[in-house]
């Protein structure tokens, strides 16, 4: 039941973002990790779709103020 998505994630402008987006992430159940990279703006998570959905960990992102797209 553990998966991982990508989200590509618009507007984040420093490291602070990123970690603000991570910290957000990982508050909700089901995520077990999730990593973002201000380089290539693109979040890892790792997730237990019993839990959580992608499009819920979209709406995640989109929820603390930044555009987010499921890339896979
Ligand atoms: Mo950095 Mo991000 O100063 O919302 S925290 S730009």
């Amino acid at each position: 039941y553990i998966l991982i998505c990508r989200l590509h994630i618009k507007g984040m402008a420093c490291k602070y973002c990123t970690s603000t987006v991570e910290f957000a992430l990982q508050a909700y159940p089901g995520v077990q990790r999730a990593s973002v990279a201000l380089a290539t703006e693109e979040a890892e998570i790792r997730y237990d779709r019993r839990i959580i959905s992608a499009k819920q960990l979209l709406h995640a992102v989109e929820e603390i103020g930044f555009e987010a797209i499921l890339i896979t």
